[in-house]
């Protein structure tokens, strides 16, 4: 059996590299694999939060999944808070993991920075959080973007330290699944770094929630360099800026690096950049007037993400009684 299970943090509006990296390949999967969509909201907490933009943000994730084209009556869409599971998996994970396995995690020392001492136990320990949260569900396989990749190993790691350390394998080992034309989504200011919601400038990323006229400026504004477009792939190896304006208007209209590269070689980059305003437009305008439209009910998606959990903790719990019996923890 083949089961999907991803997660989206609400720590901001929701961006392209989260579109093109995450939910445009779960709207092609949920019509194959029963699948899970969370609104990871535990995870949102490891670094500090607002309590009312954490509230309006998870809503808006939430709104966001359904105004891309996630079907919240074929999957289940759900906050992660709302199914107390994933916590106490969490912690039973979290007592068979060596502390070398997270020391290795990239995104861990990215988010700490220098100041690791001041770093949250929570951010140290997001990733056994995240395999808690796939290895709940027994869940397969496991669409993300190339920056979780790490932590998808580590998913597999615990589960099968576990089957080892208890002669029982409870947890099948998830796959990462890191498809699509967009993988990695870049900052529109800094083709070397990613579109991330975290970052303080609003003009590195192209959120969900932008219109057209938001969308026109921040991509005229686009980082580049003076040269025209370039003739060929390779000749855009070391313009990262401009390597990555291309990856994503092909991502965005189906067409390979190769196809768009040759359809704009030798021209001016203002053209190129008008064109790619025109296809975000396209592509982002109807989600953000749908997103805007959910969210003027927010009783409607409360009642979605309710459901939701019910259904995720109809799964979660046998699961979670099967780790009990497996550790040795009385079920009375
Ligand atoms: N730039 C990106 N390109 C492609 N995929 C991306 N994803 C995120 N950024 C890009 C994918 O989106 C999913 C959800 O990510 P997340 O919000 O849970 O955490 P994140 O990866 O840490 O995303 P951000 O935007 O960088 O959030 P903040 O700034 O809050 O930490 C994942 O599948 C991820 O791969």
């Amino acid at each position: 059996m083949t089961r999907i299970f991803s997660g989206i943090q609400p720590t901001h509006h929701l961006h392209l590299g989260n579109y093109l990296g995450a939910i445009r390949n779960w709207v092609g999967l949920q019509h194959q694999y029963e699948s899970i969509f969370c609104i990871v909201d535990l995870h949102a907490l490891t670094v500090p939060q607002d309590p009312a933009a954490l509230l309006r943000a998870t809503r808006e994730v939430a709104a966001t999944y359904i105004a891309c084209g996630i079907d919240p009556v074929k999957n289940i869409i759900f906050h992660q808070s709302g199914v107390q599971e994933h916590a106490m998996l969490a912690w039973l994970l979290g007592t068979i993991t060596p502390l070398g396995w997270l020391n290795r995690m990239t995104q861990f020392k990215e988010k700490a920075g220098k100041a690791r001492d001041n770093a949250g136990l929570g951010l140290y320990s997001y990733p056994v959080l995240m395999a808690a949260d796939i290895l709940l569900y027994k869940a397969t396989h496991v669409p993300v973007g190339e920056d979780q990749k790490q932590h998808i190993e580590l998913a597999r790691d615990i589960a099968g330290a576990f089957a080892r350390q208890f002669g029982k394998e409870v947890f099948p080992l998830p796959e990462p699944q890191i498809f699509g034309a967009a993988t990695r989504v870049m900052s529109l200011r800094d083709g070397q770094k990613k579109m991330s919601k975290s970052d303080e400038s609003d003009y590195s990323r192209i959120n969900l929630t932008d219109d057209a006229e938001t969308i026109a400026l921040k991509v005229r504004k686009a980082k580049t360099d003076p040269e025209p477009m370039p003739e060929t792939v390779e000749a855009m190896a070391e313009r990262y800026e401009v390597a990555n304006l291309v990856g994503i208007y092909g991502a965005l209209s189906d067409m390979t690096r190769e196809q768009v590269v040759a359809r704009y070689a030798g021209q001016q980059l203002s053209g190129f950049k008008k064109d790619l305003t025109d296809l975000c437009v396209e592509k982002i305008a109807p989600i953000s007037a749908e997103l805007n439209r959910l969210m003027a009910a927010p009783g409607d998606i409360d009642a979605i993400l309710k459901k939701g959990a019910d259904r995720a903790s109809a799964i979660a719990k046998p699961v979670l009684a099967e780790t009990y019996d497996a550790m040795g923890l009385l079920r009375v």
